[in-house]
């Protein structure tokens, strides 16, 4: 039996607000007390994450005076060099307040705009005060219930607005910081604006400093769409701009669950993490999911440490896949190594063209035969099953 202890190596990270969820639903109050920041930074020392996320008002709540705001701060960093756990990344809540019930940068009321990019400056500086390196921006309210109320081509330009003046604030204070955007495409508003990892990572090819910028996807947020999250995943990271991931899990077209991580579908869960195993992804593997609503906080322990524990079992099937003969026997088949196509690919040239135009295909012959996926998608189950 393997080793699934969790260890620094792992950057295992949970949000504040992961372990501190209390439970509220739209239909009831809360089911568990609230813990301190430092608290729950004790909790997730005890069951072996390597670091800990926040939103500023998960640290420090928003009417807190400067004198209690620095006897938290001291409190949690006090948990932090107690535990070794560190901070990997920071963010804003742009959507508790009911400031921001119509958006915050994308919001119609200029007050309101310039108020969520002076929150916004305030939040980087408190993560970068405790290391925070990436920074995610979550668009929780930046939407719309109705099209009559917003012109989403306007929306698109404040959101740029806001995140090309931040790109310029964070390099003005030289924090060595990067910007991680995170789509969803609804829940809290009807719909939000860049509501996929897709459309995120054509929006960051519009900004000033579009090296800076990156994405943040989550399982859930695309698995709300019907979509596979990995292809996603995959295109972030194909153009450089995968710089973190929240991991949970999500039945498609229900309300935003937060699961905790390949609880709910373990084959997406395995390829996912068979991906970023396989190119090397060395972020942080961030669980942005909270227990069941049933749970105490040892309930909210054996969440956490089931999220970590799935995925180190799903990256030793992983590596079992690699290794596993009959499986890479097939891989093999279906990989042709058919070289007598090869003068035809690459760069355009005409000559190529021409020659690609004259040659003949004999399409009944090629399709005849079968890809043998069947077997490979089955010895894949079978090896998930623990059956191989
Ligand atoms: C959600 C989001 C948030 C963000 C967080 C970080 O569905 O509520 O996933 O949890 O990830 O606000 O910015
Ligand atoms: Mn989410
Ligand atoms: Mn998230």
């Amino acid at each position: 039996m393997s080793d699934y202890s969790p260890k620094p190596e792992h950057k295992f990270t949970f949000g504040l607000w992961t372990v501190g969820n209390i439970g509220r639903d739209p239909f009831g109050g809360a089911v568990r007390d609230p813990k301190t920041p430092a608290e729950l930074v004790r909790l997730l020392g005890e069951v072996g994450a390597y670091g800990v996320n926040f939103h500023d008002n998960d640290l420090i709540p928003i009417d807190a005076t400067p004198a209690e705001a620095e006897k938290i701060k001291q409190e949690f960093r006090k948990a932090l060099d107690e535990t070794g756990l560190k901070v990997p990344m920071a963010t804003t809540n742009l959507f508790y307040d009911p400031i921001f019930k119509d958006g915050a940068f994308t919001a119609n009321d200029p007050k309101v705009r310039a108020y969520a990019l002076q929150k916004t400056m305030n939040a980087i500086d408190l993560g970068a005060e405790f290391g925070a390196q990436v920074y995610v921006f979550w668009g929780g309210r930046e939407g719309v219930e109705t099209d009559a109320s917003k012109d989403p081509v306007e929306a698109i330009r404040r959101n740029r607005e806001a995140l090309n003046f931040l790109c310029e604030y964070v390099l003005d204070k030289k924090y060595a910081m990067k910007l991680a955007l995170e789509a969803k495409p609804n829940e809290p508003r009807g719909d939000m604006y860049n509501p996929t990892t897709g459309h995120m990572l054509a929006f960051i090819t519009t900004l000033d400093h579009p090296d800076m910028v990156g994405v943040n996807p989550e399982v859930a947020h695309e698995h709300m769409s019907g979509l596979n999250f990995m292809h996603g995943v995959a295109q972030a990271w194909e153009a450089g701009k995968l710089f973190h991931i929240d991991l949970n899990d999500q039945y498609p077209g229900r309300y935003d669950q937060d699961l905790r991580f390949g609880s709910r579908d373990l084959k997406a869960a395995f390829f996912l993490v068979k991906f970023l195993e396989d190119v090397g992804y060395a972020g942080s593997r961030h669980f942005d999911a909270h227990a069941y609503r049933t749970e105490d906080f040892e309930g909210v322990k054996d969440f956490a440490r089931g999220c970590m524990r799935t995925y180190l079992i799903l990256k030793e099937k992983a590596a079992q896949w690699h290794a596993d003969i009959e499986i890479q026997e097939l891989l093999g088949e279906i990989d042709t190594l058919d070289s007598s196509m090869a003068s035809f690919f690459g760069k355009y040239r005409a000559a190529k063209a021409a020659a690609l135009k004259a040659q003949s295909f004999d399409r009944a012959a090629i399709a005849r035969h079968g890809l043998k996926y069947e077997r490979l998608d089955q010895m894949t189950i079978e090896l998930l099953l623990g059956v191989r």
